[in-house]
């Protein structure tokens, strides 16, 4: 059994709503328990910027599964939420990304944990920090809480 982190994010249609049943998706499947919720943010788009704000939130789950079966119960969520994937960096209705991994190191074609840009994104660090403070990002060996910084771009939307 393994602690993880996936990082949520929607720009598309009833934001907080996807976001609400991406958690009981995940929650109800065989091998995921959901534990931890941080706060919604609003947040600017980073990367490809012509797009609407996104709704960005962070949460800790409790798993039996590998992470690369962790993976698939990701993009299945995805999917479920109708996802459509076609501009790279574009807007999408769900957003499922596996941040952490307990403490492990993952370097595969298809799956890189940590996240590789996360410590590089305020969107999934702010909301990372509420629920995982202590937790030791494996690269850095430091604590989210250390590598956390306030950003402008991202703003609490609901508690
Ligand atoms: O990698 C997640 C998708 N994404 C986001 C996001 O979730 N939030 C913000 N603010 N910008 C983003 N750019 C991309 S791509």
């Amino acid at each position: 059994m393994e602690y993880a982190y996936l990082g949520l994010g929607s720009n598309v249609g009833e934001r907080e709503a996807q976001l609400e049943e991406a958690i009981r998706i995940l929650d109800n499947k065989d091998g995921i328990q959901v534990t931890q919720t941080s706060a919604i943010y609003e947040t600017e788009p980073v990367g490809y910027v012509e797009q609407p704000q996104f709704l960005n939130q962070c949460i800790e789950i409790y798993t039996s599964l590998t992470a690369a079966d962790l993976l698939k119960a990701c993009l299945q969520t995805e999917q479920q939420l109708h996802r459509v994937r076609d501009i790279r960096w574009g807007p999408r209705t769900l957003d499922v990304d596996i941040l952490l991994y307990g403490n492990h190191i993952i370097e595969e074609k298809d799956l890189i944990v940590p996240h590789p840009r996360m410590l590089e994104r305020a969107f999934v660090l702010i909301p990372l920090n509420d629920i995982a403070s202590d937790i030791i990002e494996p690269h850095s060996n430091n604590k989210i809480g250390r590598l956390v910084a306030a950003d402008d771009s991202v703003k609490k939307y609901k508690d």
